[in-house]
């Protein structure tokens, strides 16, 4: 876990005339002046990348990965610049610095993550480079730079509408480049069931050929799943699977259905109505069925922790609820994982280091700050108005909810963690989240249409970024001109002044 940093005063540009500051975002903490530019030589490239590779090999794969506008060459009649990246015990943890002039171009980082990090800016950089007369150049830019929240995540609903490896692949490759550092996927619903569970083989026959408007569905094979951590774990991304309970639970009843209430066979659901299910709270089935569940992801799960769900049981008293989160708290303790449950749990008695997920005010939420002061758990914030990215950005946009009104990309950039999460102190906050679901979801292009430009803004609150919308703004017209390029599909927000 990274110490949080002070935040540094940094001037704004509100009043001043629109800046061309380089367009990266995060924006880091510390940008040093405009000094001009630096050619890119392919031989400086390289050299940072073979100076990176023993102690940060992921940046370095990164690196060698780098896309410039136009043909890249080294410029003839001249020697390369110097490149230096070392690892810098002084720098916090995912912290870096760079400091790119025809000097030399030196990188230093506190791990492997913030030399990543370091080499994401300077994609971002490279990939919003000037070629004129065969010479590429980019802003001799220096920095220095940190997250103020150890948790940066982009949560993803496979449930509602499936979306398989290639998608959530490219899902991982957006959020590394706005260093995020964790991908939640929302394995379970009433709709369908995602992911093979050892021992529980008719989740797939029967629960996951099913989606919203009843759609093929599909599911993720355990190899699939180790296969997506490897991949997400190569960027710096640590995967957090969720099976939720003890609503949301239709389709496990549709497979099993001995974990329901009632025992009664179910037929698939393809609405998008939530909090009419949930499974038996007490019987041998449901907790032997749990078992394997938490045993499966346990045993599976790179990372420290498994969200179990816990929102909308609305078919539930609050005794019935607490009684059976608390006794979800205990199986996943027993099985040495780290519990995470959405912000109704927050009455119940968890394990300590629990950390709860806000995401609505339509609950009561007074109880929270005597919570963050009482009990060892902490806040992932996640509030639907600025971090739901499947709320629709205006009225008129088709795609997308609107039960907790609309988040346009101001809305998902100007906020606050310490300020949303009523009366919880700024060090009970572990991170941010922004939030995808996939009710009207249906393609890869509805996900990026959704995401963008708002994930850049979610992941700017993340990280702590000094806040400046004008600039940032700007910015966001830089990384749709490389959209544009690779044809991803985005928002044509009019708040941004595309290109
Ligand atoms: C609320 S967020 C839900 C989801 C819906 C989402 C739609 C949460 C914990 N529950 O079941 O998909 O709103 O925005």
């Amino acid at each position: 876990m990274s110490g949080q940093l002070p935040l540094p005063d940094l001037p704004t540009s509100k009043d001043g005339p629109m800046p061309t500051s380089p367009a990266v975002i995060p924006a880091p903490r510390t940008v040093h002046p405009d000094r001009g530019t630096t050619v890119v030589d392919p031989r400086t490239l390289a050299a940072l990348a073979v100076a990176l590779e023993p102690w940060a090999p992921n940046a370095a794969h990164a690196l060698r990965d780098a896309r410039t506008v136009g043909p890249l060459v080294a410029p003839s009649g001249s020697a390369a610049t110097p490149a230096t990246a070392s690892l810098d015990a002084t720098l916090p943890s995912e912290g870096y610095a760079l400091d790119l002039s025809d000097a030399g171009w030196h990188l230093r980082a506190g791990d492997a993550a913030g030399a990543f990090y370091a080499v994401q800016v300077l994609l971002q950089l490279l990939a919003d480079s000037r070629h004129d007369a065969g010479i590429t150049t980019i802003p001799a830019y220096a920095c220095e730079d940190a997250p103020t929240y150890p948790l940066r995540g982009i949560s993803f609903d496979v449930a509602r509408h499936f979306f398989g490896v290639p998608d959530i692949e490219r899902l991982v490759d957006l959020a590394a480049t706005y260093r995020l550092n964790q991908l939640h996927l929302h394995l379970s619903d009433d709709q369908g069931w995602r992911l093979e569970i050892e021992g529980r083989p008719l989740l797939l026959e029967r629960a996951s050929a099913n989606d919203v408007d009843g759609g093929p569905g599909g599911y993720l094979t355990l190899a699939e799943y180790e296969h997506l951590q490897d991949y997400a774990a190569a960027r710096h991304i640590t995967v957090v699977p969720e099976i939720d309970m003890p609503g949301h639970t239709h389709a496990a009843q549709v497979a099993y259905p001995e974990i329901s209430p009632d025992g009664e066979p179910r037929e698939p659901y393809a609405g998008i109505e939530v909090g009419f299910s949930n499974v038996h709270l007490t019987s041998a089935e449901t907790w032997s069925f749990v078992d394997d569940v938490v045993g499966t992801l346990a045993r599976h799960t790179r990372g420290p922790r498994l969200h179990l769900g816990g929102d909308e049981a609305h078919t539930l008293t609050a005794e019935e609820y607490a009684a059976f989160v608390e006794r979800l708290g205990i199986v996943v303790a027993e099985h040495g994982k780290q519990l995470v449950m959405w912000q109704e749990a927050a009455p119940v008695q968890l394990p300590a280091g629990t950390l709860l997920q806000f995401w609505t005010y339509d609950i009561d939420t007074s109880h929270l700050a005597d919570l963050a002061r009482e009990r060892d758990v902490r806040f992932v914030a996640s509030p639907a108005p600025h971090a739901y990215l499947d709320l629709k950005h205006d009225e008129s946009q088709e795609l997308g909810l609107t039960w907790a009104g609309t988040v346009e990309v101001r809305d998902a950039y100007e906020w606050e963690p310490a300020s949303v999460l009523p009366g919880v102190p700024a060090d009970k906050i572990e991170g941010v989240e922004a939030c995808l679901w996939t009710e009207t979801l249906r393609t890869w292009d509805d996900v990026t249409t959704m995401l963008l430009p708002r994930l850049p803004a979610v992941a700017s609150v993340a990280w702590g970024s000094p806040r400046d919308t004008g600039t940032f703004l700007e910015s966001l017209a830089a990384h749709g001109e490389r959209w544009v390029r690779d044809g991803v599909a985005f928002h044509r927000s009019p708040q941004v002044p595309w290109r």
